[in-house]
């Protein structure tokens, strides 16, 4: 059986070097070992071996692969690969130069090329390999470095080259299709890689069109004692980061979310509130952490002025029901549409009583909010679905995530808007004219939960964020990573003992998070889920 060179999996991509195997063990017990735990690339590395060493140990490992029906390449010697039949050879910058190979390989091989600059990955485009090693990510002992380490920074900036040209994907979801995928060069990074840095690896080398397709490993699966468990413990983090960087509506949002926090305290937009009287101290102060300007005002003859303060944007929060309310909300949303502001709602309690419900109604009749959040009640009542389970102006209960989605698409094609649905996973769905964009995130402490406001202050985040960009969809969501990961770090920092110690970390945190990210720091983001 052959293998198609276009379907091969990069994911653990496993370099070998017997100086490194344990003394119990043999290189080729830990290559049956690896393949065993999942490794699905392997690339026989002999430096020191003779010829006919390399070639007798090249056969054994060889089957080993035929069988799991996974990838032999052959380190720079293209006489070995021939010997062997092997799927392919890696080369780096100073070994035979590609099109010598390709002549003699022909079409069906794989061609890996060790790349450490965006000069050796365009040429590599040239040359058209199948696929590139980035490297060093890291110091390493298992080689001498000729140049300092690159760091995830350096990846990306190669990622940002490797596949430039490739067309804007179509398909609604944002994923790479089939085709194109046969295209694209594959990558991975290698050099001092292991368990522990790996998810961060592939979550912080990225591009907005690229990522990485795997981890290039040698020690971490070579040198350890069960090599079967290195294997399968670090597969598990790969495939699991791996998923999320495919997507490419994740990578344009993370590739956006540290520059927006920044530009959010950079740009200082003012965030008007008309909100509910309990949360109002904790909103402003939320808005004013990340660098915005709140302003709390229900007095309708001063919201011209407001609407007119450059990078304005309106919140409406629904929190606390009065006579008037509907009206205000009402003349609120014009002043800002007359100067072509945003305005957000948050339909807090929206399904608890008949008046909410009417004000709702209205509120929508008029329309035209760049984003629109809520809870699971709140928005399942918004979009006018049935059974929305509400008690004063909680959410109570939860539905399946396909349901929720459901909802979420509901509000979102009907309105135009931005639509956030949060909970312990939140939705955020966007319809527009070219197409429909969703995400489902993971992340926030549940301390969140258990104080007041916590939704409603994100509603300043969220009203203070799209106030500075085009993109509300990726405004939004980059607000809300900011504040559910900010609710992490806060908890993690040891000084929580409870939902009242919480309220100040997380103020802390949003800050702490807003000034890494004006110092160009983006690491916080690998946490996302
Ligand atoms: N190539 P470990 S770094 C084989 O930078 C190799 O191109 C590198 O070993 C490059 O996983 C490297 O043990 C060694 O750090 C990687
Ligand atoms: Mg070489």
């Amino acid at each position: 059986m052959s293998i198609d060179k276009k379907v091969v999996d990069y994911s653990v991509y496993l370099v070998t070097d017997s100086s490194l195997v344990p003394e119990s063990s043999s290189l080729v017990r830990q290559v049956e070992e690896a393949i065993r735990g999942g490794a699905t690339i392997v690339q026989l590395r002999e430096k020191e071996a003779e010829t006919r060493d390399f070639i007798e140990i090249g056969k054994k490992i060889h089957e080993l692969t035929r069988k799991a029906g996974i990838p032999l390449i052959i380190n720079d010697r293209l006489d070995v690969v021939l010997a062997l039949d092997a799927e392919g050879i890696h080369v780096g910058q100073d070994d035979m130069d590609i099109p010598t190979i390709r002549k003699h390989l022909g079409p069906e091989k794989i061609i890996g090329v060790s790349v450490s600059n965006i000069e050796e990955a365009r040429q590599a485009r040239v040359d058209d390999v199948d696929y590139v090693g980035i490297g060093a990510v890291f110091g390493t002992q298992t080689k001498n470095l000729k140049k300092s380490p690159m760091g995830t920074g350096g990846v990306s900036e190669i990622l940002m080259v490797l596949n430039d040209d490739e067309e804007e994907e179509q398909s609604a979801s944002g994923e790479t299709n089939g085709n194109k995928l046969a295209r694209r060069i594959q990558s991975v990074a290698i050099g001092g890689i292991n368990q522990s840095n790996a998810e961060s690896v592939i979550k912080e080398s990225f591009s907005a069109h690229d990522h990485l397709d795997g981890v290039a490993v040698v020690s971490c699966i070579i040198g350890a004692e069960d090599a079967f468990k290195a294997t399968k413990q670090l597969k598990e983090t790969v495939v699991e980061a791996l998923d999320i960087m495919k997507s490419r509506t994740i990578r344009e949002l993370l590739a956006a979310t540290t520059y927006m926090v920044a530009a959010v305290a950079e740009t200082s937009p003012f965030v008007h509130h008309m909100t509910n009287t309990v949360v109002t101290n904790f909103s402003a102060n939320m808005t004013i952490t990340v660098g915005a300007s709140p302003a709390m005002s229900e007095c309708v003859e001063e919201f011209d002025d407001f609407a007119k303060i450059p990078n304005s944007s309106l919140l409406i929060n629904m929190g606390t029901a009065t006579f008037e309310g509907l009206a205000r909300f009402q003349a609120g949303m014009k002043a800002y549409y007359k100067q072509n502001r945003r305005v957000v709602l948050d339909p807090v309690g929206a399904g608890a009583s008949q008046h909410r419900k009417n004000v709702l109604q209205q509120l929508l009749e008029l329309g035209g909010f760049a984003v629109i959040k809520g809870n699971e009640g709140e928005i399942t009542a918004a979009a006018g679905v049935e059974g929305a389970k509400v008690r004063g102006v909680d959410s109570v209960g939860s539905e399946s995530i396909e349901k929720r989605f459901e909802i979420v698409e509901k509000l979102a094609s009907t309105t135009g808007s931005v639509v956030l649905m949060t909970g312990e996973e939140d939705v955020l769905v966007h319809h527009d004219k070219k197409n429909t964009r969703k995400l489902l995130f993971r992340n926030g402490h549940e301390y969140l939960s258990k104080i007041t406001g916590s939704g409603c202050v994100l509603g300043s985040l969220v009203t203070a964020f799209s106030a500075c960009f085009e993109d509300a969809f990726l405004a939004t969501g980059a607000a809300l990573l900011l504040y559910t990961i900010a609710s992490e770090r806060a908890v993690e920092t040891g000084r929580v003992h409870g939902p009242g110690s919480f309220v100040p970390a997380l103020i802390d945190q949003i800050y702490q998070i807003s000034q890494e990210s004006q110092n160009r720091d983006s690491s916080w983001i690998s946490r996302a889920k």
